[in-house]
C-alpha cells in the first residue's frame, strides 16, 4: 500500500469540514409507511454533492424462479452488467421499453452467457413477453452508496462525511421521497423516512432524476 494519500480537499478556513470529508459516517435510513409501519424493499440512495467515486464493473443476477424474477428490485451502479438466467422449466423473453435501458433477449431456457449492460442512471422495468404478471426493476444510480431497506424497515450505509442528496423509492409509493440537504458527519446518524404506500397500487412511481 502506498504511505501516501492524497491530500483531501478542503476549504482554506474549513477544518471542520475538513475533517467531516475524511471521516466516514454511519447513516441508518429508516423507512415507514405512513402509519409508522416499517417498509422493507425500499431503495435507498446517498448522491454525494461533489463528485462520487469511479465504480469497479460489476456483475450481477437476476433469476427467474416460478415464473417471478428474483430479485424484484435491484438498485445497482452505472456499468454493472446483469445476467438472466432462468431457473424455470419453461422458457422466458425479457424485455424492457424503459428509455434507460431497452432490450430484448430472445426466448430462452437455461443461462445465457450474455451479460445484459446498464450503463446509463434511471430506472428500468422488466418484463417477460410470455408471463404478463412478471415484472422486475432495475435502479441505475452514478453513486456507490445505496441499498435496499430490510424487513425492519432499514438501510444502514457507510459514507464519507460531506452533503448529500438522499432518494429512497418502492415499488408501491405514491411518490418516491427525495431531499437534497442530507450532511453526514462522522457520528452515526438516523434518517427518518415516511413514504405513503399501498401495496393495492398498480403503478410504481417515477424515479427522481
Ligand atoms: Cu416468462
Amino acid at each position: 500500500m502506498s504511505a501516501r494519500r492524497a491530500a483531501p480537499r478542503c476549504w482554506p478556513a474549513g477544518l471542520l469540514f475538513c475533517a467531516a470529508n475524511v471521516l466516514a459516517g454511519t447513516v441508518n435510513v429508516e423507512v415507514r409507511d405512513a402509519v409508522g409501519a416499517a417498509v422493507g424493499d425500499a431503495v435507498v440512495v446517498l448522491d454525494p454533492a461533489e463528485r462520487a467515486p469511479a465504480g469497479a464493473r460489476e456483475s450481477i443476477q437476476i433469476d427467474q424462479v416460478n415464473q417471478q424474477f428474483v430479485p424484484r428490485v435491484t438498485v445497482i451502479r452505472a456499468g454493472t452488467a446483469t445476467a438472466f438466467p432462468n431457473s424455470d422449466r419453461v422458457r422466458h423473453q425479457v424485455y424492457s421499453f424503459s428509455p434507460a435501458n431497452t432490450f430484448a433477449l430472445k426466448l430462452y431456457a437455461g443461462s445465457p452467457k450474455t451479460l445484459v449492460p446498464f450503463d446509463k442512471p434511471g430506472i428500468v422495468t422488466m418484463g417477460c413477453n410470455i408471463h404478463d404478471s412478471m415484472v422486475a426493476f432495475v435502479l441505475v444510480v452514478d453513486t456507490p452508496y445505496f441499498g435496499k431497506s430490510n424487513s425492519a424497515g432499514s438501510v444502514v450505509l457507510k459514507v464519507p462525511g460531506g452533503r448529500y442528496r438522499l432518494r429512497v423509492w418502492h415499488e408501491h409509493a405514491a411518490k418516491a421521497y427525495v431531499t437534497e440537504a442530507v450532511t453526514i458527519g462522522a457520528d452515526a446518524q438516523s434518517l427518518p423516512v415516511s413514504l405513503t404506500v399501498d401495496p393495492d397500487s398498480a403503478v410504481a412511481p417515477a424515479w427522481p432524476e
